[in-house]
């Protein structure tokens, strides 16, 4: 920055809003084209069954069908299947993992309800979704397994054919002498949690629409995604064309959540069909299909053992990880569960740790990104099992977690996973958050409630810390353009995140424009060709540094040319109030409009600038570590089982913001993620593999009545890895807040004896621990 910033940090309202809340946003679904053709799925009602015949004669003949195909006859057309985004040779070594095939339409067998078998292009929707039912498939139904543990057990009935089981892969990470410490720990302690299955709710269903020009040979789609250079990038040569012939754009999304962080067989089969029938097609999801046909999320069974010193200083943590991965491997399905592993230190110092993960095929959805991705599972183990030890050793478990976060002056600190934690001050947020609840209080009013009749209080903390800001480079070129405006290119997406808003406000700030004379373009790899996308709480870091280097840039050949303007040296040159002017002249000036027409009448320096543009990549220097600490307040209706979260206190720290009605928009939104799982969202499968929770009304979303109003503080260590030292924050609240909740409940209840409920905490399983409690 030049001069103290104006904008970045400034409480900007987004200026992404007018047009979503007009009405006048742009989303898939409203991109009409003329002759378009709509695509329906036929998707499996068995979870695992053998396909003998697909006869789709009488679909074929009925009004308004255009055609109906099967894998046999798009599968075979394609060079190769639905890609995964995961460098399993180098995670995983050499033969130590499974990558069964994923093709658009399965053609053998049935994996998952849902799987896709057949599609159907018609003049119109109605028409497609109608013939659906006349495509007739004869199916073999075979045994079923959907829990991860029961498919690795002998005897499992096995997801892919051509291996003996259904282990996916196995990851291991140790560093000390684990065993050594657990042998001559003073305490131990094994906790079991299961981190349930989740379905991601972005308020718009996923969308595909294609269209093909035969004469240039290539594609334009739309998709409701959050990576559409990852599409373009993956999905250009299984279409078999080159990058640029496939035009990808992710118009306005309605959320994401990860869920659109992934390559979809509909974003395949929509371009193929539209190449093939000479048509631009469409497909638009139902919520119902959505949950049968997007990924999910979690869905860990995490064993965690710790050993610690008569203090309570931890020497040992031996975490074991099953994963069930579902059906396939999805864009990055078994990456989260190594995720989880990435963070097996968590905020503590641990001498000696252990961590093994075991992935699972079974007959459901596969899991992939739900916001999080792995990191709120590592949180959750780590925060429930410190917990259980302070339990065990009659510690509070604030002063527990004080004991043994890492402390400030061993950062950067390198984790045995290779990673380098940037910067951070846990036992700071600690603090702050312990004030602003006033926790020394309310643990008296706990006990004094003990005392008495009625509700019980809980006090829950959780410390997080995550990994966010993934590279390898991002791109973000700035361009001041002749009549004064100045045109931004980013390469992330947003879809909900306000980047139009954060890049803006960086780049006005450093070249001192208004606000309104920035344009951010993105999400359409026609006219940001370079990118990476959004997803992993990256753009910040990565891509809005991007901006900031070419926007500074893009100053620094201003000062070129307005220092030719002034004759002065452009090392003397500073720009303030949006003028050129020589350091301590301020008198002496020239605007913006003069040095764009000087540059663009060629009155520049030998050598100058000849446009004023910048448009260099960011390589990224290391991931970012936001961390936390949250803190819940619960009460629970002993009779009932009926739990009220009485007050929530969270302290993040994302390093500096750009901006903090954005940050604050981050943290609300992710905290209710979190607390969603904790308290009532699971996605569950019956014996047989059908999706009990197939629509709204079944799978249980938190509601704004369950909360209260979250007290939102920061504490701001700065990352040395970016020039304005920030950190990620699309998905910290949700890592740090499950645990809080969940630490809230158990505590509410640790003194009749329970020391363990799983999510979500509905009254039913709150109060049938209470009875089992026996007290
Ligand atoms: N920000 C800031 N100061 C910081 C850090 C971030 O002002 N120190 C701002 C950024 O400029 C950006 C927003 O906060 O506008 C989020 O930035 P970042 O943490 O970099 O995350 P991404 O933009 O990469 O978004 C991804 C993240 C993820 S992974 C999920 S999942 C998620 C999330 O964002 N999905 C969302 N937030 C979401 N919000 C909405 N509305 N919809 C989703 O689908």
């Amino acid at each position: 920055m030049e001069g103290p910033p104006k904008f970045v940090g400034a409480k900007i309202k987004r200026r992404e809003d007018p047009n979503l809340l007009t009405g006048n946003g742009q989303f898939v679904t409203d991109i009409k084209i003329d002759n378009m053709a709509y695509m329906a799925v036929l998707r499996s009602p068995f979870a695992h069954a053998k396909i003998n015949i697909i006869d789709t004669s009488e679909a074929a003949s009925t009004d308004g069908v255009i055609a109906v195909l099967t894998g046999a006859d798009i599968n075979p057309e394609l060079n190769g299947t639905l890609p995964v985004n995961v460098d399993l040779e180098g995670i995983f070594g050499e033969g130590a993992y499974k990558d069964p095939p994923h093709y658009p339409l399965t053609m053998d067998k049935v994996r998952h309800v849902g799987d896709p078998v057949a599609v159907i292009v018609a003049e119109d929707a109605d028409t497609a979704i109608s013939a659906l039912e006349f495509i007739f498939v004869d199916y073999d139904p075979l045994p079923v397994v959907t829990d991860a543990e029961a498919a690795l057990a002998d005897g499992a009935p096995v997801v892919h054919d051509q291996w003996q089981d259904n282990e996916g892969f196995r990851w291991q990470v140790s560093g000390g002498d684990v065993e050594k410490a657990f042998n001559e720990a003073h305490t131990t302690i094994e906790i079991r949690v299961i981190n349930q299955r989740l379905i991601g709710n972005p308020i718009e269903p996923r969308a595909v629409t294609a269209q093909y020009d035969a004469g240039s040979e290539s594609f334009t789609l739309w998709t409701s995604t959050q990576i559409p250079h990852l599409i373009r990038d993956h999905l250009a040569p299984v279409l078999g064309v080159a990058g640029d012939k496939l035009r990808t754009i992710a118009p306005d999304v309605g959320g994401g959540f990860g869920t659109k962080g992934d390559i979809y067989a509909e974003e395949l089969l929509v371009p193929f069909l539209a190449r093939h029938l000479k048509r631009p097609v469409h497909w638009v999801s139902t919520r119902s299909e959505d949950y049968l046909s997007s990924v999910h999320g979690r869905d860990q069974i995490d064993i965690m053992r710790l050993a610690a010193d008569e203090t309570g200083k931890l020497v040992g943590a031996n975490l074991k990880v099953i994963a069930n991965t579902g059906a396939y491997n999805q864009f990055s399905t078994p990456l989260i569960p190594v995720l989880t592993g990435w963070m097996i230190e968590g905020v503590y110092d641990v001498p000696n740790i252990n961590c093994d993960i075991v992935g699972v095929f079974t007959n459901t959805v596969s899991v992939d990104a739900y916001r999080g991705a792995g990191r709120p599972e590592a949180t959750y183990i780590w925060e429930r099992a410190m917990d259980r030890l302070a339990t065990e050793m009659g510690i509070d478990p604030v002063e527990l977690r004080r004991r043994n976060f890492i402390p400030p002056e061993k950062f950067p600190h390198e984790t045995i996973t290779s990673f380098k934690y940037d910067s951070g001050e846990y036992e700071r947020a600690l603090d702050k958050a312990l004030e602003f609840i006033d926790y020394k209080n309310l643990r008296q009013e706990q006990a004094q409630r003990r005392g008495q009749n009625g509700c019980v209080l809980g006090i829950g903390v959780s410390s997080y810390v995550e990994i966010c800001g993934f590279g390898p480079w991002e791109a973000g070129g700035v361009e001041m353009e002749d009549d004064g405006t100045v045109v931004v290119t980013t390469g992330t997406s947003p879809h909900g995140q306000g980047h139009v808003t954060c890049w803006s406000q960086i780049v006005a700030d450093a070249l001192q424009v208004p606000l309104d004379t920035i344009v951010v373009k993105h999400g359409d790899t026609a006219v940001c060709p370079k990118g990476m996308d959004t997803y992993g709480s990256r753009s910040a870091p990565v891509g809005g540094t991007a901006v900031l280097l070419n926007a500074e840039a893009v100053r620094e050949q201003g000062k070129t040319v307005a220092a030719h303007l002034l004759e002065a040296a452009a090392g003397d040159m500073e720009l303030s109030a949006g003028k050129f002017h020589v350091r301590g002249v301020p008198d002496r000036s020239v605007s913006w409009q003069d040095v764009v027409a000087a540059t663009k009448g060629g009155n520049v320096p030998e050598g100058g600038p000849t446009e004023l543009i910048s448009d260099e990549n960011f390589d990224y220097n290391g991931e970012t570590f936001p961390f936390g600490t949250h803190i819940c307040v619960v009460e629970i209706d002993t009779e009932t089982g009926d739990l009220k979260i009485l007050r929530y206190v969270c302290v993040d720290d994302c390093g500096p913001v750009i901006n903090p009605l954005i940050v604050e928009g981050q943290i609300f939104g992710g905290v209710v993620c979190g607390l969603g799982q904790a308290f009532c969202e699971a996605a569950i499968y019956d014996e047989d593999g059908n999706l009990v929770t197939g629509t709204m009304m079944d799978y249980a979303l938190p509601k704004a009545h369950m909360f209260p109003t979250f007290e939102s503080h920061r504490t701001e260590t700065p990352t040395p890895v970016n020039p304005m030292g920030i950190k990620g924050i699309g998905e910290a609240a949700t890592i740090g807040s499950a645990p809080a909740l969940v630490n809230a409940a158990v505590d509410a209840l640790s003194h009749l004896g329970v020391t363990n409920l799983d999510m979500p905490l509905t009254p039913e399983r709150i109060w049938s621990a209470i009875q089992s409690s026996g007290r």
